[in-house]
């Protein structure tokens, strides 16, 4: 069975990210891009820096909040 989610729904955005150090960092990340509007899930890989942002999210308000949160960002 299909559902009826949209495919614009589950898109997954990928943000790199730098700047983080320990698993600290790594929780800080995903705690203010959970807040983001539309994010459904957050997956940060502390080693490469990768973020996996799955939602309808705009790039660049995942990108502010991470930068506001004191790391540097850009979408991958
Ligand atoms: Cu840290």
């Amino acid at each position: 069975m299909n559902t009826t989610t949209s495919p614009s729904d589950d898109s997954i955005l990928l943000l790199q990210v730098t700047g983080m150090t320990c698993q600290g960092c790594a929780g800080t990340v995903q705690r203010v891009l959970s807040r983001v509007a539309g994010v459904r899930e957050v997956v940060v890989e502390l080693t490469t820096g990768q973020v996996k942002v799955r939602g309808p999210v705009s790039p660049e308000q995942a990108v502010a909040v991470v930068q506001d949160a004191g790391y540097g960002a850009q979408v991958a």
